[in-house]
């Protein structure tokens, strides 16, 4: 695998966006880069903060173990280790490393001269992450807002949020987050089952192509997205969902700290039928 044949092609130094020569090598299959370099050294201190502080904890048990963000009296200062400070410290690892993934793959991109779509699609997840953790505890000033790192205690979490603003399902930007995630699901469905009932068929039987894929959608429904097309609506639709799903928790509290049922009165408030 190491050796493919169009590996001497594209396997060129240069195109970096720092470092320059510094780190524009290959170990095995994997481009190191200096943003290489940098996910490896968040990821492994990372890592090594959360064993520790769950080894010098009260438990190993996953059903209880958590690494806690500090108490909301610390607000945006930092904890003392064992009172937030782990969690502020691998919070900053995990930030550092997802940033510089997403740098490794824009530097890879722009060796290969390839667009950045990637590493912009992927930029999403760590926006909604970065919502989590770092802007909606910023807005709401204190980083004990932030989500528990823990296997339970995260869905606690999530519960009691949801729950401060009475019905989480009644919030319009959730309701166009899960809208977006469904119709994912749905168009990645299509689109899978397509491409391998095309491209996939039984032995002895002869490969189909796009014009296969474009005559079933025409037949099916008078029209065909296309197969670039339905690349183009999947990264819209997944990107979508990863947007609206940090704007659904940033505007809760920054924006709006009542009942998410009752924001909907405005509705009932209409002058069309009230005086
Ligand atoms: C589609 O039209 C198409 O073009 C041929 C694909 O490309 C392979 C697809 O995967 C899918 C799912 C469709 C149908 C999708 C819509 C929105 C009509």
């Amino acid at each position: 695998m190491a050796m493919l044949n169009f590996e001497p092609k594209y396997r060129v130094r240069g195109g970096t966006i720092l470092g320059g020569d510094l780190f524009d090598f290959w170990v095995g299959p994997f481009y190191v880069g200096f943003f290489g370099v940098t996910t490896i050294f968040f990821s492994f201190l990372g890592t090594a903060l959360i064993l520790y502080a769950i080894a010098i904890g009260p438990t190993w048990n996953p059903f209880i173990l958590s690494i806690n963000p500090p108490d909301v009296s610390y607000g945006m200062r930092l904890a003392p280790l064992q009172e937030g400070g782990f969690w502020q410290w691998i919070t900053f690892c995990a930030i550092g490393a997802f940033v510089s993934w997403a740098l490794r793959q824009a530097e890879i991109a722009r060796k290969l001269g390839m667009g950045y779509h990637v590493p912009v699609a992927y930029g999403v997840a760590v926006l909604a992450y970065v919502t989590l953790v770092v802007i909606r505890p910023a807005l709401l000033g204190a980083w004990g807002y932030g989500f528990p790192y823990g296997f339970i205690s995260h869905l606690d979490w999530v519960s009691t949020t949801g729950y401060t603003y009475v019905n989480f399902h009644y919030n319009p930007a959730h309701m166009i987050a899960i809208s977006f995630f469904f119709t994912n699901c749905f168009a990645l469905a299509l689109h899978g089952s397509l491409v391998l009932s095309a491209a996939n068929p039984k032995p002895g039987e002869v490969v189909k192509g796009s014009a296969h894929e474009n005559t079933f959608f025409r037949d099916t429904l008078g029209w065909s997205i296309g197969t670039l097309g339905i690349h183009r609506l999947g990264l819209f639709l997944a990107m979508s969902a990863g947007f609206w799903s940090a704007v659904c928790i940033v505007i809760s509290g920054p924006l709006y700290d009542g009942s998410w049922p009752d924001w909907w009165n405005w509705w009932l408030r209409l002058p069309i039928w009230s005086d």
